[in-house]
């Protein structure tokens, strides 16, 4: 009885140090908020605590849009409006609908409470009261264990957002800007609360070289837009610097998160103001002699060491083990084959473009009602099944030629807004994508005199192309259960398209107007890296056309010439999967480069071309892959592009299998590089 007692006082005397420990650890904060402290504070703020070795517990008490007046309004009245969600120690979030304020104030000892305006109303200092004076009292009065209550300054809507609230503001992100700062300023003075100043924090991101990349729909913010508000939160919430922090979200670059960082603890020690913390400029290096000095990846030895010495090792491992790095690391894993849509003929006609072609029109509809829409031409009464050229179009099927029974495709809406993506067009947002519009790009009386069908489809049937989070395209209908974003090997954008290609595929193979064994798929820029991936992936493809596809693509990655793996993840951070985003300004961690994915093509025929002008796509880039490719191809016995010199611009090379040329101009895919590709397709696929 005695030894027993005696042990237990000191266990209890640890127990209660353990617990105090734990007790300094833990900030228990509660957000009265809506869907902006939903961006802020209910991803990244918890992993990025843990990382800094503080526990947080973190409540958010969330009706959308709601104003201060309606908290005030409900806290008196006790209203049971709320989504009440809390993320406990373990980081796991559970929700409480229909839940009072009241409830919320009595369920943890918190030792934060924040308060925010609504976002149509944040730059409005009228409208803060009586509201905020009456919620702040009101919760004082509820939560005697806080002893730190914030104003959480939220963040000006994105320069083109579309939003009717946003006309309060002039539509102007600055004016916007310095209202939230002047209004929130008088809040926290006047109540002597503490700002946390995301609204800043996010316009300081917005005035580095990542530019106004920071929403999601114009108001809500996206990945990165939520990564630096919680930074922003952690600051002021742990009283330090979250620079440095490891806790590295998904879908972030390195260099996003350096400024993601920067732009938050600037904000912490000057929360009014926009600071310059020098990352404004982004040099993109168009110098060979600043190419970095780089040894690429060897592409004849296996992972395990072993050289490859023959065709049968290159098929059998090498091969297998290099596509599933590209896979994994790059371009992501898409759904297995077995998709069948259903196929619907729309429309036919014979002897259209002046007697000159046949024409079809099939849409496939997958699950969940998503169809993508094939144009299809083949040479006027083609008596056998002809070979083809497939390629996805960027501004919709009517806009490959001035044929008016061509059925006008339904372009995405940012695409109808913005034309080709976001800051590019915006006076003439609908002239790309006019009937005909790109029909330099489509040279179809040549093709079809050629014996040659073309089929195409629009790139936003299978994914429109911006950052949405993965919502609106093909992708949703693959989720698993409770999924809502790819994982980080999961198929992005690009890989969708890819994906596209061989769902056509699989069509023109129940098509008798065309021979599927003999289909070339090709595709400029963007596109031209879905072709590389699709011929990678899909060996049905009997010959691979590279038009200008640059970075991603072709170009090797690192050269860091031109458009960079940094760059292109910034700028099109769903292209690629959640794992690329690891390589940008870490190329020398790539376990592969561009070379090797042409290297996947062989022995089948590969065509890669660039433009004398086109620096961003790296001409010389995408060459020297091609050469370095062509050992795959020696294993097969063909030459490819060995020992080649890169030839002038207008010159072009046609060897054993592959093919390149350096077209005069800029980045474009005209009657030049066509001629080429027919030319070449002429050796294999008549
Ligand atoms: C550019 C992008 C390139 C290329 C191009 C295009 O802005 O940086 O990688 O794909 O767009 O598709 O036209």
């Amino acid at each position: 009885m005695k030894i027993k007692r005696i042990l237990f006082i000191p266990l209890l005397f640890l127990a209660v140090l353990a617990g105090a420990a734990q007790e300094r650890d833990t900030l228990r904060i509660l957000s009265i908020g809506n869907s902006f402290s939903v961006d802020a504070i209910e991803q990244n703020l918890h992993e990025m605590a843990a990382d800094a070795g503080y526990v947080y517990i973190i409540g958010n008490m969330y009706i959308g849009g709601c104003s201060l007046e309606r908290h005030a309004n409900h806290a008196e009245s006790g209203a049971a409006d709320y989504s009440y969600r809390k993320i406990g120690t373990d980081g796991i979030r559970m929700v409480r609908e229909k839940t009072p304020l009241s409830y919320a104030l009595k369920d943890e000892r918190w030792d934060v409470v924040s308060f925010q305006q609504s976002s149509p109303l944040s730059g409005i200092s009228a409208s803060y009261e009586p509201w905020l004076g009456r919620l702040v009292r009101y919760v004082k009065a509820g939560v005697p264990s806080a002893s730190r209550f914030l104003f959480h300054q939220t963040w000006a809507y994105a320069q083109d957002a579309l939003n009717p609230n946003y006309s309060h503001y002039g539509c102007d992100q600055k004016l916007m800007y310095r209202a939230i700062m002047d209004a929130s300023k008088q809040a926290v003075e006047h109540y002597g609360l503490e700002v946390i100043p995301c609204g800043t924090a996010i316009q300081n991101y917005r005035a580095t070289w990542y530019r106004d990349n920071v929403n999601r729909d114009g108001y809500h913010l996206n990945l990165t837009g939520r990564y630096i508000a919680a930074a922003t939160w952690f600051c002021t919430l742990s009283g330090g610097d979250v620079r440095g922090n490891a806790y590295m979200p998904l879908y972030l670059t390195p260099g996003q998160v350096k400024a993601a960082q920067e732009a938050a603890f600037a904000a912490y020690t000057s929360p009014y103001a926009v600071t310059d913390f020098g990352m404004r400029s982004n040099t993109v290096n168009y110098d060979e002699a600043r190419v970095p000095k780089f040894t690429l990846p060897a592409m004849m030895r296996c992972g395990d060491g072993s050289p490859v010495r023959n065709r049968r090792v290159w098929e059998t491992k090498r091969r297998p083990e290099l596509y599933a790095l590209f896979e994994r690391e790059m371009f992501g894993r898409a759904p297995e084959a077995s998709e069948k849509p259903e196929a619907e003929l729309l429309e036919s006609a014979e002897g259209v473009l002046g007697g000159l072609a046949d024409r079809k029109q099939v849409r496939l509809t997958f699950r969940k009602g998503r169809a993508m829409d094939l144009l299809i031409y083949t040479p006027a009464g083609a008596k056998k099944p002809v070979p083809a050229f497939l390629g996805i179009n960027f501004h919709g099927n009517h806009s490959i030629c001035s044929d008016e029974a061509v059925r006008m495709t339904e372009l995405d809406a940012q695409q109808r807004r913005y034309g080709v993506y976001p800051g590019m067009d915006r006076d003439k947002p609908e002239s790309r994508a006019a009937r005909g519009a790109q029909a330099s790009r489509w040279p179809l009386e040549r093709i079809l005199a050629a014996g040659y069908g073309v089929v195409t489809f629009y790139r936003g049937d299978i994914d429109p192309d911006f950052d949405d989070g993965f919502r609106n395209g093909v992708h949703g209908i693959f989720y698993k259960e409770g999924q809502h974003y790819p994982e980080p090997d999961e198929w992005g954008a690009l890989a969708a398209w890819a994906w596209g290609l061989s769902r056509a595929l699989d069509y023109l193979e129940t098509d008798s107007c065309i021979d599927a064994s003999r289909v070339a798929v090709l595709g400029h820029s963007r596109l031209g890296k879905a072709a590389l991936w699709a011929g990678a992936s899909d060996s049905r493809f009997a010959l691979v056309i590279s038009n200008d596809s640059g970075c991603g693509g072709a170009a090797l990655s690192r050269r860091a010439l031109g458009e960079t793996v940094e760059i292109i993840n910034r700028s099109f951070p769903h292209w690629f999967c959640g794992n690329f985003k690891k390589y940008g300004g870490n190329e020398d961690k790539l376990p592969f480069d561009q070379h090797e994915l042409l290297a996947l093509i062989a022995p089948r025929p590969l065509y890669v071309a660039s433009a004398s002008l086109d620096r961003w796509a790296d001409p010389k880039g995408e060459f020297l892959s091609a050469v370095a490719a062509s050992e795959a191809y020696g294993l097969y016995g063909f030459r490819g592009l060995k020992g080649a010199r890169m030839p002038e611009p207008g010159g072009s090379l046609l060897s054993d299998r592959m093919a390149y040329h350096l077209r005069e101009g800029k980045h474009d895919i005209t009657e030049f590089d066509w001629l080429h590709y027919i030319a070449f397709a002429d050796q294999f696929l008549k």
